[in-house]
């Protein structure tokens, strides 16, 4: 890539985020962007990970990721977040501690659905980050999920929910979704005997 074409890279990367889809990776994804993931600092990327993973892997949703700081550079959220592309339908934010990130863009975005997923993090473990994210004032509402890993997961499938709406084969991966999970209880019924026997 040439001089040139790593300084676009890079402007379009601090304007709009990474693309991760099925394919690959920034240049190597294709797709238009359905939801943005976004967090307060990369420390928060392996948690939100489960996120993208799940959208890519399970319901095939390509996404944008980028970090966006409230706390250490809010002018630069507000230009992001007031510019996304306009494929993009759901936003998912994660931040840990004072986590004022997903109300924050719940108020510059009247027009979208904003996820919120509090990181497990610090002397308070993530109640912090959850009760921030959960007790907005009336007019703004933010989708928060549990703290953590299973929170990771499951603002992925809520935003998959969303685009169903739309999208009968985001739906159909749902469903899909749905059954492997059932086939791993019934996995575990017939694996349950077996297991009995070792606590006897
Ligand atoms: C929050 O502070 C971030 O979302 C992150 O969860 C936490 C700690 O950030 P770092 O100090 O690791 O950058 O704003």
């Amino acid at each position: 890539m040439s001089q040139d074409e790593e300084i676009i890279r890079h402007a379009l990367t601090a304007e709009h985020g990474v693309l991760v889809s099925s394919q690959g990776v920034g240049a190597d994804a294709q797709g238009q962007p359905k939801v943005l993931v976004t967090m307060g600092s990369d420390s928060d990327l392996p948690l939100m990970m489960k996120a993208v993973n799940t959208l890519r892997d399970e319901f095939g949703v390509p996404c944008l990721i980028q970090i966006n700081s409230v706390h250490r550079d809010l002018r630069s959220v507000v230009r992001h977040i007031e510019d996304l592309p306009a494929s993009v339908q759901v936003i998912i934010a994660c931040a840990g501690g004072a986590a004022h990130l997903p109300g924050n863009i719940a108020d510059l975005r009247a027009d979208l659905p904003v996820i919120g997923v509090p990181r497990d993090l610090g002397a308070l473990k993530g109640i912090d980050a959850l009760l921030s994210m959960v007790q907005m004032p009336e007019g703004a509402p933010v989708a928060v999920m549990a703290i953590g890993d299973a929170g990771a997961v499951n603002a992925a499938i809520h935003a998959a929910k969303e685009l169903a709406i739309a999208d009968p084969a985001i739906k159909e991966r749902l469903l899909s979704y749905a059954e492997k999970r059932k086939a791993r209880v019934q996995k575990q019924n017939e694996g349950l005997e077996q297991k009995l026997q070792g606590f006897s």
